[in-house]
């Protein structure tokens, strides 16, 4: 089996972005490539041109009506998909299944054997519902990529860490009574934060109780601070024995960003990504999906998720 790490880049993956006054812009992207080639890690990772999901993919996750206005507001161009953080833009249909796409893609050809890791920068896209948009997020490729897991290769132990510093709710609430998914999300507590969800004592429902681990931390937490709850993630994956990792390593988390208040710097995800693929080669064969989610200091998305790159390495 090869130990090799693909990363998806390309236009088609570029465009899911919302214009230069947005914070999440088209500019991301580029950003993360170029620190990739700075550091050389560009040559040793196999490249991936991004690919479009078939709408019935998008639906193994969310309902069709959903996905059909999302096409409509699409052909528009104009308005929201949801209170004002998600503007539509002509193309955005497809721009979102590519995200959608990438995740899926490097999904299966993981199963497959093709190669061990993947990342897909701008994945992980945790806010959005199976109804709606929510917080920049059209489609959530975390939750197409889990229902594709559970319902088309019948895995039964599924773990999806998430160190964005917005809680994933629309994970969380997705599978919140799957007792196959092993839910870990450390974020910044909802008191000046959006969505303001995920607190420690939302465990998870019916015989998913205990499936769910969330741990808000303050604003201002810093690396000590992650790298210390961090064991109580390491301790959950180790008793979950997952058959698969996502790993979602939103950049937004780190000190400079211009939406959020957490202080880490790009060792936090080093670290995090550095322990996930170690308890992946104990567990699941190395079978790690890394997935870039948030970040608006483009200094700081292009050095976290270069960081996350290189620990998938090895
Ligand atoms: O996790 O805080 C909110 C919600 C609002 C305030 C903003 N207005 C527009 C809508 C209502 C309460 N939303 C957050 C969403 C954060 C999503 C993070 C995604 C992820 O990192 C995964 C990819 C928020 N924070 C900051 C903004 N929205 C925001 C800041 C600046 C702007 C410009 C463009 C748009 C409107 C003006 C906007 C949103
Ligand atoms: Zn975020």
């Amino acid at each position: 089996m090869s130990r090799q790490v693909a990363v998806y880049v390309g236009d088609s993956l570029k465009r899911y972005g919302f214009g230069p006054g947005h914070p999440l812009n088209q500019q991301r992207l580029g950003a993360f490539w170029q620190a990739m080639q700075r550091s050389g890690f560009d040559q040793q990772v196999i490249v991936c041109e991004p690919v479009q999901a078939e709408q019935q993919i998008i639906e193994r996750f969310h309902e069709h009506d959903y996905v059909e206005r999302v096409k409509a507001q699409s052909r528009l161009g104009s308005g929201f998909l949801d209170y004002g953080d998600t503007p539509a833009f002509p193309g955005i249909y497809e721009a979102a299944a590519t995200v959608v796409g990438c995740a899926v893609d490097a999904t299966e050809k993981i199963l497959a054997g093709t190669y061990q890791r993947a990342f897909v920068p701008i994945g992980g896209l945790h806010h959005a519902r199976r109804d709606t948009a929510a917080g920049f997020c059209v489609f959530n490729d975390c939750g197409v990529v889990i229902e594709t897991l559970l319902k088309h290769h019948q895995l039964t132990r599924i773990a999806y860490v998430d160190i964005d510093a917005h809680h994933g709710d629309g994970v969380f609430y997705a599978f919140e009574a799957e007792p196959a998914l092993y839910f870990a999300d450390v974020h910044e507590d909802g008191r000046y934060l959006y969505p303001g969800t995920g607190s420690a004592a939302e465990i998870g429902q019916g015989i998913a109780k205990g499936t769910k681990l969330n741990i808000p931390l303050p604003p201002y937490a810093k690396n000590e601070d992650f790298k210390q709850v961090w064991n109580f993630v390491e301790n959950f994956i180790v008793q979950a024995e997952p058959e698969f990792i996502i790993f979602q390593c939103g950049a937004d988390s780190l000190a400079g960003d211009p939406i959020t208040h957490l202080k880490y710097t790009f060792e936090a995800h080093a670290h995090a990504a550095q322990r996930l693929c170690a308890l992946a080669d104990r567990y699941c064969a190395g079978k790690i999906l890394g997935l870039g989610g948030g970040g608006y200091n483009p200094e700081n998305l292009a050095t976290a998720w270069t960081a996350v790159v290189a620990a998938f390495l090895g």
